[in-house]
């Protein structure tokens, strides 16, 4: 009834007259539907009301970096070791680290730019490991350059990065063995103070057309004394053109972290367990081009991932897995309850991160495109469910035709407990902080 009325009110006066002859009509002949008819309408506008008292946060948008060259991607840790996260890019030819400024506000100082390593292959540098594997609050670096996705049988390449004792001053690059086209990497947790270092590469050895062999995903283990020899495992040879991948705490009953890995034909939760490798399909997942994992609650994941491979959906898996028990036969660690298309108006979609950005104990979704979609524009979008159980979406803009977004990644940069969103720009050639705003 009261939505009803406002709306009348809205489109003006005869169609309020209209209505109310309707209304008056209806309510004298047929009461008993008419009550029936107006309990619903009051739920729906009770409905509605909910989802519109979710309070938005706003961000504030502060560009870093306004000369990257093509941003391939982006990566949040302490460089430095003063406890103030820093953020790393991997540019065309240089891989650079941007300071949390060591006095004032991050907000409005200048976040002073370190050249890590330049020129490191004669192609492009294309991808970053950073995190800190020994425990010291220092992150160490890998990184993958030689790009040329046209050549899969010579190019790549994979390098440790030793520090300097002046984290501010140039790193020594140490080669270690690569297969062509070395794409992604991240370090994986695989044990109290153990990581592997993932390495993944778009293409199989030779192939075109994505036909031919299997992309050979490999974890690299440093050795204990520090040394050349990095022992390598094949995680999985089994796809043919991988995109992504997210090394994640899905199952907390396992110290390891396990892998969500996307490729052209479909995605996979990838198990560690004393050297082996327990790879999973995930039902009903498409070929995706990115991939990531995201909480509900605690106890209940979900997969987000973008389809087809830099593709236009944003695509949402409900996870039939509680991760507040075991897995087992009944608790599908790979079980997929439901697929929700959150938006298909992204092109070239080629970025995802997710975090409890409005600080309510569930995480939303972060998206970017870099080419212009149906609107003509790029950016980036926040997608939140509007229901308990993440049947509904809504979404709100978070950079509008400003970012042609390469990488994505959250972090608290200011130390307040609100998470914030980087990200790197290929044809607006920009990193951007976008500063959680969150009621505190
Ligand atoms: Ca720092
Ligand atoms: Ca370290
Ligand atoms: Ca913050």
């Amino acid at each position: 009834m009261f939505a009803l009325a406002a709306a009348t009110r809205y489109f003006g006066g005869e169609l309020e007259r209209l209505t109310y002859r309707y209304e008056r009509n209806l309510a004298m002949r047929f009461s008993a539907i008419w009550l029936f008819v107006c309990g619903n309408l009051f739920l729906f506008a009770a409905a509605g009301a909910r989802a519109d008292e979710i309070a938005l946060p706003s961000f504030k948008a502060q560009t870093i970096d306004d000369n990257v060259r093509i941003g391939y991607g982006t990566a949040i840790g302490d460089v430095d070791g003063d406890g103030k996260p820093d953020i790393l890019l991997v540019d065309k030819k240089q891989i650079v680290w941007f300071q949390n400024p060591p006095q004032g506000s991050p907000e409005t100082s200048k976040w002073k730019r370190h050249v890590i390593v330049e020129n490191l292959t004669v192609r492009d540098n294309v991808c970053i490991a950073a995190r800190d594997i020994d425990g010291d609050g220092k992150v160490e670096i890998a990184v993958g350059g030689q790009w040329n996705p046209g050549d899969t049988y010579r190019s790549g390449s994979v390098h440790y990065l030793v520090a300097p004792e002046d984290r501010t001053k140039k790193w020594k690059p140490i080669k270690l063995y690569n297969e062509p086209v070395i794409h992604r990497m991240r370090w994986q947790k695989v044990g109290e103070n153990r990581f592997l270092l993932l390495v993944a590469p778009l293409h199989g050895k030779g192939n075109r057309g994505g036909k031919g062999v299997g992309v050979k995903l490999l974890a690299y283990r440093q050795p204990a004394d520090g040394g050349l020899l990095w022992k390598r495992a094949i995680v999985d040879d089994t796809l043919h053109v991988t995109h992504n991948l997210d090394p994640v705490q899905w199952d907390p009953g396992t110290p390891a972290e396990e892998i969500l890995y996307a490729g052209r034909e479909g995605a996979m939760l990838i198990y560690y367990d004393r050297g082996e490798w327990i790879k999973k399909k995930l039902p009903r997942v498409q070929g995706a081009g990115e991939i990531r994992m995201g909480l509900l609650s605690k106890a209940q994941p979900y997969i987000v991932t973008i389809e087809p491979l830099h593709g236009n959906k944003l695509v949402f898996y409900k996870s039939g897995f509680a991760r507040d028990r075991a897995a087992s036969a009944s608790n599908d660690p790979a079980a997929i309850e439901s697929r929700i298309v959150l938006d298909d108006n992204l092109s070239g979609g080629h970025a995802i991160a997710t975090a409890d950005l409005f600080g309510n104990g569930s995480q939303q979704i972060v998206a970017g495109w870099r080419l212009p979609n149906r609107d003509k524009k790029v950016g980036i979008k926040l997608y939140y469910p509007t229901n308990k159980g993440a049947t509904t979406w809504k979404s709100m803009v978070i950079d509008d035709n400003g970012m042609a977004c390469e990488d994505i990644r959250i972090g608290d940069l200011n130390g307040d407990g609100r998470p914030d969103i980087v990200a790197a720009g290929r044809a607006t050639n920009n990193l951007k902080i976008y500063w959680n705003q969150a009621p505190k």
